[in-house]
């Protein structure tokens, strides 16, 4: 098989896990960059000229898994804008949410290391999430919206985890606890996969 020139960890959990605040504490202290595929779908909506602004829109306030063609060719581009830069190494935060793009990135892209897991109670997150919610500016921070993105989050977003874990190609970790400790958990778990 040809090597994949990309490292490639998935970070995932639900919908204020935690999974943006671990990253942006990560790319201080590794050699990595990080890539939401969230962060790329609003990004995507807001480019004037995307043929694609209203269905992300949607997508997004329904707490809905946008077509994977779009999420992928977004995620992709932004790999190859750091690779000239000289930096093969990713986080890729939020992705894969549903079984079809777990499936196409692995084998159109590349696969996956390995997954950070956050794991985090609903209570736990609609709390962060509204308080968030009051200066995100983001359209899906609204308890009606939480609302949906959880049942995704079980229905859809669950099962790409349990594939994940049945592979062993997942860590666990609490995510419940302060960010610091969630923090050095998961420098623990980023030491292994980087070996
Ligand atoms: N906070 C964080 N950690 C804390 C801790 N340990 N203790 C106390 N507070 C903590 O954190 C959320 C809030 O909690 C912050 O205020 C933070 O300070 C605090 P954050 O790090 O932002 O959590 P995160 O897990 O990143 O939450 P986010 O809301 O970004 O997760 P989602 O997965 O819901 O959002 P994402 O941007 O990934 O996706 C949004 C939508 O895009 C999806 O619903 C979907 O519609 C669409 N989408 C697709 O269609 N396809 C994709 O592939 C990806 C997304
Ligand atoms: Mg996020």
């Amino acid at each position: 098989a040809t090597e994949s020139p990309y490292k490639v960890i998935y970070v995932l959990g639900g919908p204020g896990a935690g999974k943006g605040t671990q990253c942006s504490r990560l790319v201080k202290k590794y050699k990595l960059a990080h890539i939401s595929a969230g962060d790329c779908l609003r990004e995507e909506q807001s480019r004037e000229g995307s043929k694609y602004g209203d269905l992300i829109r949607t997508y997004i306030k329904e707490g809905q898994i946008v077509p994977k063609e779009i999420t992928i060719k977004l995620l992709e581009q932004k790999m190859k804008d750091y690779s000239a830069e000289g930096i093969d190494t990713f986080l890729i935060d939020g992705f894969p949410r549903k079984l079809d793009q777990y499936q196409a990135f692995e084998e159109m892209v590349c696969p996956a290391l390995t997954t950070l897991f956050f794991q985090c109670g609903q209570e736990t997150m609609l709390a962060r999430l509204l308080n968030r919610g009051k200066t995100s500016g983001r359209e899906d921070d609204n308890t009606e919206s939480i609302k949906k993105r959880f049942v995704t989050y079980v229905e859809t977003s669950m099962p790409v985890i349990d594939a994940m874990k049945e592979r062993g190609r997942c860590v666990t970790i609490n995510a419940e606890n302060d960010p610091d400790t969630v923090f050095e958990d998961t420098c623990a778990a980023m030491n292994k996969a980087l070996g």
